[in-house]
């Protein structure tokens, strides 16, 4: 009687309880080696689970909405003769330490798109690590942990992602026509024949490179961290995954240029306290950044060009000033809105600013508070730092950040006096703002904090 061996999910990247979403084979079936069994989906990657040997599918062990976790049982596979079945690639199988840099800490590397400097590059680990004994032959199968935009995660089975890698073809290029948008290696084949048609003269290689125009980035590295000392994982949260993702995007799309310029705000401070005290019994507390929520809103109708967003080869100019500002929440970074800066007091502003901040904290902040902001501003002036690199908020192509304000001695022209300087750090797309025109900004933005009768103006 033939020997029937139980499908085991593999390495899936330490995640557990990830969901089937689909179930591809029926029993009675007969499945290859590798062929996928089941369909799994995490909130950062879809990926099949493969049969560890050919045969005839006896059991299929789980339903769609099941949880499955490493070495979950998924079907019975009665195998064919002469048939043995490899087992799942483990969670951390040793390199060889013959292999490249990643061998020697004991991981393997296998990014969930193949692009093709990954395909090319001797020296990924996966192409040096020799196949242990009982290894699959095919690459380990396992969730991208580490994809800088999870939801772009191309929906294609293992063995498709290796024939992608072999012709050097970058999946997220190419749309599947299978079900759920899966690829097919038709799908594959034909994005390569588009390529080579379209290619005639233009230099471009089968995976729509011409060298230079992509960043090839080496996979990340995956470290047992556990093999240095004591560890524990936890998960990010999910505003952590969505900020990261974006914040991911925005440095390595936008070029960046921060502009650093001090603003003395000591009589602002001075006014800033005197209203606090009046406006004590009202509840209004009239903050700092309330004023540079304000002050910027008069810049940014001066320099529309700060107002703006960058949609293909137009920049769309917003006739209305919203600006965000950077709050720190116990479950990460979010952005809330004011909207209609322009045409409201510093005390309004003041008490909305306070009403997000609470909501932010509370984890209450819907979708319309968080969208349709023209310009943001990070202010970690409260914790301290004396300059730093906001990263802008796209769609919008400017942020200010703001540091701790110190009293420094400053020259007037006969002595040094005492003065309240609070450090500005303008990061801009220098693709929309030109430099003059940042360091312009900048410095009126200093003039304005230095006296707000200017908004007057
Ligand atoms: N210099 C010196 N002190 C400052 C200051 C500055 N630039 N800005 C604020 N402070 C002081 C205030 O005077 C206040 O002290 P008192 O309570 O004695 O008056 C204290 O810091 C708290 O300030 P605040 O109540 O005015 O709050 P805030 O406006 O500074 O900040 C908010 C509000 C929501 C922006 C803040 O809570 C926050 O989340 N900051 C972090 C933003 C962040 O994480 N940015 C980074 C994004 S990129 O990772």
């Amino acid at each position: 009687m033939a020997d029937t061996i139980q499908a085991l999910v593999p390495d899936i990247g330490g995640y557990d309880n990830v969901p089937v979403i689909e179930i591809l084979v029926n029993v009675g079936d007969t499945v290859s080696l590798d062929q996928g069994l089941v369909t799994l989906e995490s909130d950062k990657a879809t990926m099949e689970v493969p049969s560890s040997a050919a045969g005839v599918v006896k059991a299929i062990l789980v339903k769609v909405g099941d949880s499955v976790s490493e070495g979950s049982a998924i079907a019975e596979i009665e195998l064919a003769a002469g048939e043995t079945a490899a087992a799942p690639a483990p969670a951390a199988a040793p390199a060889p330490a013959a292999s490249a840099p990643a061998a020697e800490t004991g991981e393997r590397v296998e990014p969930a798109t193949g692009t093709p400097a990954q395909a090319a590059a001797p020296q990924t680990p996966h192409d040096n690590a020799a196949p242990s004994a009982g290894a699959p032959s095919t690459p380990p199968v396992a969730f991208d942990a580490d994809a800088v935009d999870p939801s772009k995660v191309p929906y294609a089975s293992p063995a498709i992602r290796l024939f992608a890698r072999e012709l050097g073809v970058d999946l997220s290029q190419v749309k599947g026509s299978e079900r759920n948008g899966r690829i097919s290696k038709q799908d594959v084949q034909q994005f390569v024949k588009g390529i080579l048609s379209n290619a005639a003269g233009s230099g471009a290689t089968a995976g729509g490179v011409t060298g230079g125009g992509e960043l090839n980035l080496l996979p990340w590295p995956k470290v047992d961290f556990a093999k240095f000392g004591e560890i524990e994982s936890k998960p990010l949260s999910r505003i952590q995954k969505i900020s990261g993702a974006n914040l991911a995007r925005n440095w390595v799309m936008i070029p960046h240029v921060t502009q650093h310029e001090d603003a003395d705000i000591t009589e602002l401070e001075a006014l800033r306290q005197s209203l606090n005290k009046e406006y004590e019994k009202q509840g209004v507390k009239f903050t700092m950044l309330a004023f540079l929520i304000k002050a910027c809103a008069n810049l940014l109708r001066k320099y529309p060009t700060f107002n703006s967003s960058l949609d293909g080869e137009n920049l769309i100019l917003k006739k209305y000033v919203h600006i965000g500002f950077a709050a720190d929440t116990p479950n990460g970074l979010v952005v809330p809105v004011i909207r209609d800066v322009d045409k409201k007091s510093v005390s309004q502003i003041a008490v909305e600013m306070s009403e997000l901040a609470k909501k932010a904290r509370d984890g209450k902040l819907g979708p319309a508070d968080m969208t349709g902001g023209c310009f943001s501003i990070s202010s970690l002036g409260g914790i301290g730092g004396t300059k730093f690199t906001p990263i802008v908020n796209a769609p919008e192509v400017a942020i200010l950040g703001v540091s701790r304000s110190d009293m420094k001695p400053v020259w007037n022209g006969k002595e040094f006096v005492p003065r309240l300087i609070l450090p500005l750090s303008l990061s801009y797309d220098h693709r929309v703002i030109d430099g003059a025109a940042a360091a312009r900004f900048a410095a009126d933005l200093s003039k304005l904090l230095g006296d707000m009768r200017r908004a007057l103006v």
